[in-house]
């Protein structure tokens, strides 16, 4: 089979929490999903083209034109619930073009399989891990076999979505590694990177913690054999890659397994600058010397805001006093430091923004990250929203039953646009000051860059025809 894998452009205003100068200038991160499913396909023996149409600046007529050359059996996206509006109308598009198979999967399949199976241009959907499904669906479709009866997948029958639920949850262990051979690496960047070519990793999911406006503390914390971390590192390093951005939740939750990581690295001579990100409550100067000494340059924390009510109401389990100390052992450690921020917390007001605002200036932090808060689904913020409302506002979008395009704001008085606003004043509180000149001079190269980039458009390696697909 010939299977092509489009990362559709995502951004919605309504359900992003970047606002949209950071999304669009100062960063293009690659579809690291897609790249495990690549791995995946590959190692059944079909054939795989990944088209990262967000980095190769490809419009919906020039990935047409990719895919009519390519000449694929099936398509695939991925769908996390906030990129549904341009992902849904990119794969609608596409399924009017060719009249193949469409597969959806991604992290949002993995709470409403139904809905998004209901959607007519939606053929089949692989529900959570794709390691077992969708082996098994391919070759169904291939030797027009019988897909009734293979598990993890959701699809449509007489007019009825049929649903057959995983037996198994992801096991990160049992995941080839993914295919960055398949993309341009030196096309990804993000504005506190220093070096190209660029990439993410994985080596850890779950969360022990449960912050109420975050998914994650739902799945279980399980990490990946350290070893198979390493092997990642080695590979990347053969592939050219220079830096590594760590996404697990939080990297240090296992302080010897981090060391055990380290070791390994310094032993085996990976010379690859990497970031991670961790809780402010679990760090020590002696695991930080020795990341440092890995490669590690800097730790991005969730310090979330400035007051001290927001992090108990949110479950957050931190106190101002303990993201101080977290920040100064890591700078005394030599390594940089990021913090992100939510504005528009539960019961948020005013002059708790304003304490987070003068909070994130003082702390010895070279970056800062703001957001707005995005109500996400699996999460205990959404739990009381939906009791609020009387309905699941998020299954009735995917199934396009309304039109209401975000949910409206009912956990703090702020309105959103007036969050927005201050999302915009804590930017500029925060770098327009001396000490970030150079790091403003920087966003002002790569915003020059993507612009230029964007009005020579058409120099894409997809669509001058060299795939660099193979089996
Ligand atoms: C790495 C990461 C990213 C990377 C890579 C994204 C990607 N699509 O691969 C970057 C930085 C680009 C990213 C961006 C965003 N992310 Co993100 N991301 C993660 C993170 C940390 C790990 C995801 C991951 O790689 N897991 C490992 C792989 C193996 O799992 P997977 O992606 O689910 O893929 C498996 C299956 O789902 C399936 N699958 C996935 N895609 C497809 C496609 C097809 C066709 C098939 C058949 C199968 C399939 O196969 C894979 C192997 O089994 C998770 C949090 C977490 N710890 O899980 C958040 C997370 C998934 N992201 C999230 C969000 C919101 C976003 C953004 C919208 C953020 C934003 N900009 O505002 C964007 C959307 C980008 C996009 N197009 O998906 C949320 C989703 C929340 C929700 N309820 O929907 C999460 C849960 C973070 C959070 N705590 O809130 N993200
Ligand atoms: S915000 Fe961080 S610590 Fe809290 S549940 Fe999410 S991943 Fe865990």
């Amino acid at each position: 089979m010939r299977v092509a894998l489009i990362n559709a452009p995502y951004y919605d205003p309504n359900f992003m929490e970047n606002i949209k100068f950071v999304e669009k200038y100062l960063r293009i991160l690659p579809p690291l999903g897609l790249m495990y499913v690549s791995s995946i396909i590959k190692e059944h023996g079909h054939d795989c083209l990944i088209i990262d149409a967000v980095a190769e600046n490809l419009s919906k007529k020039q990935v047409e034109k990719i895919l009519k050359k390519y000449k694929a059996d099936v398509i695939g996206f991925s769908l996390v619930v906030p990129t549904r509006s341009q992902v849904f109308d990119w794969a609608k598009y596409i399924k009017e073009k060719f009249r193949v198979p469409i597969i959806f999967g991604g992290y949002a399949t993995l709470y409403y399989p139904e809905e998004i199976a209901s959607n007519d241009f939606i053929d089949y959907v692989i529900i959570g891990s794709a390691r077992k499904s969708l082996p098994k669906l391919l070759e169904a479709l291939e030797n027009n076999l019988e897909i009734d009866k293979i598990d993890g997948i959701a699809f449509k029958k007489d007019g009825k979505v049929i649903i057959n639920y995983p037996k198994d949850f992801e096991d990160i262990n049992s995941l080839p590694f993914p295919d960055r051979k398949s993309l341009n690496n030196n096309l990804y960047y993000s504005i506190i990177s220093e070096n190209r070519p660029y990439s993410v990793m994985i080596t850890s999911s779950g969360c022990i913690y449960k912050c109420d406006f975050c998914p994650m503390g739902k799945f279980p914390y399980k990490e990946r054999e350290v070893n198979k971390v390493v092997e990642e590192f080695e590979k990347c390093y053969k592939l050219g890659i220079k830096e590594i951005d760590i996404f697990d939740d939080n990297f240090l939750f296992n302080k010897e397994r981090v060391k055990e990581i380290c070791r390994e690295i310094i032993r085996k001579g990976i010379k690859i600058k990497w970031t991670c990100r961790a809780r402010v409550d679990s760090v020590d100067y002696e695991t930080l010397k020795l990341m440092k000494e890995a490669g590690c340059r800097m730790i991005f924390y969730g310090i979330e805001s400035g007051n001290e009510e927001i992090l108990k109401r949110e479950h957050k389990g931190i106190t101002k006093q303990i993201i101080k100390e977290a920040l100064e052992i890591t700078k005394r450690a030599g390594l940089k430091t990021m913090g992100f921020f939510i504005i528009g917390h539960r019961g948020e007001s005013r002059e708790s923004i304003k304490e987070t605002i003068q909070f994130a200036c003082k702390l010895p932090l070279d970056y800062a990250q703001f957001f707005h808060m995005v109500v996400k689904p699996g999460t205990k913020l959404y739990e009381e929203i939906k009791k609020e409302m009387g309905y699941d506002y998020f299954s009735e979008l995917l199934k396009g039953n309304i039109k209401m395009k975000k949910l409206p704001i009912t956990w703090t008085k702020l309105n959103d646009k007036e969050i927005k606003r201050w999302v915009i004043k804590a930017y500029i509180s925060f770098y327009f000051r001396k000490k970030h000149i150079p790091k403003l001079l920087k966003i002002l190269c790569l915003v020059l860059k993507r612009w230029y980039n964007h009005i020579t458009k058409g120099n894409s390696s997809l669509q001058n025809g060299h795939f660099v697909s193979s089996k």
